[in-house]
């Protein structure tokens, strides 16, 4: 092909790798302005979703959160990184090439190895989790591309000046700052604005490493999403992407050998677009006492924390987690501040047993005597010594009616007719517990010959899954992404509000019944506070408000009383007896925990 024919296909090309680049991101920006709340709609262009950011209290704390880390990071990383630079180059070391393999290596470490490493050390070495660990963290794997940026210039700065400054009477340090230092300038500030826009975007790492109070942006983006991708994720999301994408843009110009004041412009623009909604909302005073909560996502509303906040004039942090794995994971490295938890019956079977639940005092919660007789007292927690039933409900199928028919039996979720629009949730015990129901047995089997039939199962059935997960199961729903989900009880009636289509079932071959419950980790740091807190919910209305708006079924009798019928008469919400016989609850099964997990990750890992 001739020059002038081959430039406008080039052209073409470059053009599409570009929209391919570009397109996702160029659509969040859009509907960033868009005043539909509908992610998929455009209604006409608004300013609405970036004023909300301005008043949310949890997007500027997270948003300050991250500024501090970023900067600390930024400031530490620098300093190790240019030093280590100058040692590599400068220095007379033995194997320089091999220590500079060494330092590089975290750049190409996977970042969840370097996630786990991290957390594993900090639990060994007794650090709780928080903006120390964050910080140290971030360091860590910063320092690295510092070495590298200033290294790069180093090569190009001609050591002969600095032999020259030598000969003409400087020593070593005024050498440095005179000759070396302005030299590497350019470097060092491109280096640390890289920083700061790794820092101030990462979500792997700091997810292992963060604990209550030291909530990122990032992170707080990650458990909005888990309530459904809602216009204000767009807009923070833009913001945070304009921020980096001009810091980055000054980095780039100080390599190029731009001036330093037109090089620092974009940088300076990039840290106002950050620190413009930390600035406008700092009217509201902080509260002394905190209370840190880790949940399950759509277990609570902000507007009931809200009222805790106001009552006991204290700040809540709530944290969201989807799976108890998860849960018992962040309590048994012990160095997580939570002062409340939200544990399923059997992980409650798990904590006791390794004693890292605190005792209740009953006496500071005379609301218990609103619960429900039948769901104290079991056999998971003797006496509730331990916990309160928060929220119960049962493991099933939603499907959209119109799509798949009638739907009563798991086998729907095995049903090639529906190939690729199959969510399962990602959680061992309920995907495992799901294949050993269709074949008539325990969800709480441990022999394993069956449990190999369900893993067999389970990796037939993977062609026809289009994801597993155990936070938006609603959403994909409700989007029309999959037309059958596994998954559990009130999100599933909860989406009738939005499409009368949806139903749920629990099969007929018989599933989970789940009681999730509060209770204080023995590492609180605030557990009268917590205790306020769990009396605060077993309140009549309270209890109410919560159920109505989450629609999971409330274990309290003195708030069922207040509920309208359309959520007491729901069958999703309060199962009919004909269906209560057919659930069982999931136990703690002991050693055999570790070969349902290792099925479950074979199924997940399996092509
Ligand atoms: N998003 C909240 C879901 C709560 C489900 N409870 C857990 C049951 C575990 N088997």
């Amino acid at each position: 092909m001739s020059e002038t024919r081959r430039a406008p296909v080039l052209g073409s090309l470059a053009a599409l790798v570009y929209l391919f680049l570009y397109a996702p991101i160029l659509v969040l920006v859009a509907f960033s302005f868009n005043q539909s709340r509908l992610t998929a709609e455009w209604k006409g262009f608004t300013l609405e979703w970036y004023a909300r950011l301005l008043s949310s209290p949890q997007i500027r704390m997270s948003l300050g959160n991250s500024l501090v880390v970023a900067l600390v990071t930024t400031v530490v990383a620098t300093a190790i990184g240019t030093a280590a630079a100058l040692a590599l180059a400068r220095g007379r070391l033995r194997r320089p090439g091999s220590l500079m393999a060494l330092i590089a290596l975290p750049i190409v470490v996977p970042e969840i190895v370097l996630a786990s490493s991290l957390l594993l050390f900090f639990a060994a070495l007794g650090l709780r989790l928080g903006f120390l660990t964050v910080i140290l963290a971030h360091v860590a794997f910063c320092v690295s591309y510092v070495v590298v940026v200033v290294r790069a210039r180093l090569a190009g700065l001609d050591p002969s000046l600095e032999e020259a400054a030598a000969d003409l009477g400087a020593g070593p340090w005024r050498t440095f700052l005179k000759v070396t230092l302005p030299g590497l300038a350019p470097g060092i500030l491109s280096a640390a604005l890289l920083v700061f826009a790794l820092s101030i975007d990462d979500y792997v790492v700091t997810s292992f490493v963060a604990g209550v109070g030291s909530t990122t942006l990032p992170i707080q983006i990650y458990s909005m999403v888990r309530s459904g991708v809602t216009p204000e994720i767009n807009a923070v999301s833009t913001l945070l992407l304009v921020a980096t994408a001009l810091l980055l843009l000054s980095a780039h110009q100080l390599e190029r050998g731009a001036r330093a004041r037109v090089a620092a412009a974009p940088a300076l623009l990039g840290l106002a677009v950050l620190g413009a909604p930390f600035v406008a909302g700092t009217g509201a005073a902080p509260a002394e006492r905190v209370l840190n909560v880790y949940i399950w996502s759509n277990y609570i509303a902000p507007e009931t924390v809200r009222k805790f906040e106001q009552r006991h004039g204290v700040r809540v942090n709530v944290d969201l987690y989807d799976t108890n794995e998860a849960l018992l994971a962040k309590i048994q490295a012990g160095n997580a501040a939570y002062d409340v938890v939200c544990p399923s019956n059997y992980s409650i079977q798990i904590l006791r047993a390794q004693d890292l639940l605190l005792p209740l005092d009953h006496t500071a919660l005379p609301h218990r005597v609103n619960l429900e007789p039948a769901l104290l007292d079991k056999p998971y927690d003797p006496g509730n010594r331990y916990s309160m039933p928060y929220f119960w409900g049962t493991c099933g199928i939603g499907y959209d009616r119109r799509r798949t028919g009638p739907v009563d039996s798991w086998d729907a979720l095995w049903d090639k007719r529906f190939a690729g629009r199959i969510l399962m949730l990602d959680d061992a015990r309920e995907t495992i517990g799901a294949a050993l129901k269709r074949r008539g047995r325990s969800l709480n089997a441990t022999d394993e010959g069956w449990l190999r039939d369900a893993q067999r199962q389970l990796i037939d059935q993977k062609p026809l899954v289009r994801v597993y997960d155990s936070g938006s199961f609603d959403a994909a729903l409700l989007s029309g992404d999959v037309w059958l989900a596994q998954g559990w009880s009130g999100q599933l009636a909860k989406v009738r509000e939005e499409n009368p289509d949806l139903e749920y079932v629990v099969p007929k071959e018989g599933s989970s019944l789940f009681v999730d419950s509060l209770a204080i980790p023995r590492s609180a740091p605030h557990p009268e506070l917590a205790h306020a807190f769990l009396d605060f919910v077993m309140e009549a209305e309270i209890a109410a408000e919560i159920c109505r708006t989450m629609q999971y079924s409330t274990p309290n009798r003195a708030a069922v009383a207040l509920l309208p019928p359309e959520i007491t008469r729901n069958p999703a919400i309060f199962p009919p007896p004909d269906v209560l016989r057919r659930v069982e609850l999931i136990e703690d099964i002991g050693d055999a925990t570790v070969l349902y997990d290792r099925l479950w990750t074979e199924v997940k890992a399996e092509r």
